[in-house]
């Protein structure tokens, strides 16, 4: 550590000494900087493809999409992903969609759009005695909600809400990996409905495998503040993409209809963690040199 020599320095150098102290002592603290990336996600990009070589296309009979992008992540601990911006639209549907429900596009955050024919009522949908599941004498045309199966080692994905204006469908995901291929079993699905983590948290805390809500990576709807997704010891690898499939339930799928695509900019920093005995040695010594200043001076 520093040491002060009295009667050896003079105040000037000191002070410096000080600065240099209280200098050293921000710069641990500062997060490390990294570069930004900007990144553009097809609307087709199959998120739960993400590490394999290529689309399973039996998993997805109506259209397995195509690869998601990635980039990969400088190897670490207390690593932090925000997005700075995400830009875009998105359609789940504008090919073979009945003519009232095409070009539908929505934002990153995702959209509560419509759909309606005469199987959804009562293929998918049970009862409004559990929140979030839509009642089958709730009048057509309705909403989508989210409620995606694990595939292979890539989780699934819940977002319910009562409300059929507060559902989100079609909006920008991710998920981390190694740089291995992942294999099952797949982590727990997250669930991002208002009753459970939703989608206005401030830190998210996602496993490797696990599919996670991004949106545009605020708090709000192009609205709020900047949120923080911690990246899981191990990840090497970040991938982009959505979330979809026959109503957004079950498995990936229905992927080749869609139309559109999102533009995303975030960096990930590190936070290093802060030693406590550290920290207050520096501490210590701003205020014993504080001290000695104040000292001399009335010397
Ligand atoms: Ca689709
Ligand atoms: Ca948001």
């Amino acid at each position: 550590m520093f040491r002060v020599a009295p009667g050896r320095v003079s105040n000037h150098v000191a002070a410096i000494t000080l600065l240099l102290a209280t200098g050293a002592c921000l710069f641990a603290i500062l997060p490390e900087a990294r570069a930004q990336v900007t990144v553009s996600i097809d609307s087709k990009s199959n998120l739960y493809a993400s590490g394999l070589a290529s689309v399973p296309p039996e998993t997805h009979p109506n259209g397995e999409g195509i690869l998601p992008p990635y980039v990969t992540l400088t190897p670490g601990t207390g690593r932090v992903l925000r997005f700075l911006s995400v830009s875009g639209s998105v359609s789940y549907n504008n090919t073979d969609a009945p003519a009232p429900y095409l070009g539908q596009f929505n934002g990153p955050d995702g959209g509560a759009v419509w759909f309606a024919d005469s199987n959804f009522p009562t293929n998918f949908l049970t009862t409004s005695g559990t929140p979030g599941l839509i009642s089958p004498s709730e009048p057509s045309p309705t909403t989508f909600y989210v409620d995606m199966d694990s595939l292979g080692g890539i989780s699934g994905m819940k977002l319910f809400e009562s409300l059929p204006s507060d559902r989100r469908v079609m909006f920008l995901a991710g998920v981390f990996l190694t740089d291995a291929e992942p294999t099952a079993p797949a982590p727990a699905s997250l669930d991002f409905s208002s009753t459970a983590t939703g989608r206005s948290f401030s830190d998210l805390y996602p496993l490797l495998q696990q599919t996670f809500y991004i949106g545009d990576g605020l708090t709000g709807e192009g609205t709020g503040s900047i949120q923080t997704f911690w990246v899981p010891d191990g990840a090497t690898r970040l991938f982009l993409g959505i979330v979809d499939g026959a109503y957004f339930v079950g498995g990936p799928d229905y992927y080749d209809n869609n139309a559109g695509s999102f533009s995303a900019t975030f960096e990930v920093t590190t936070v290093p963690e802060i030693d406590p005995t550290t920290f207050a040695s520096v501490i210590s010594l701003v205020v014993g040199s504080l001290a000695l200043l104040e000292r001399r001076r009335a010397g």
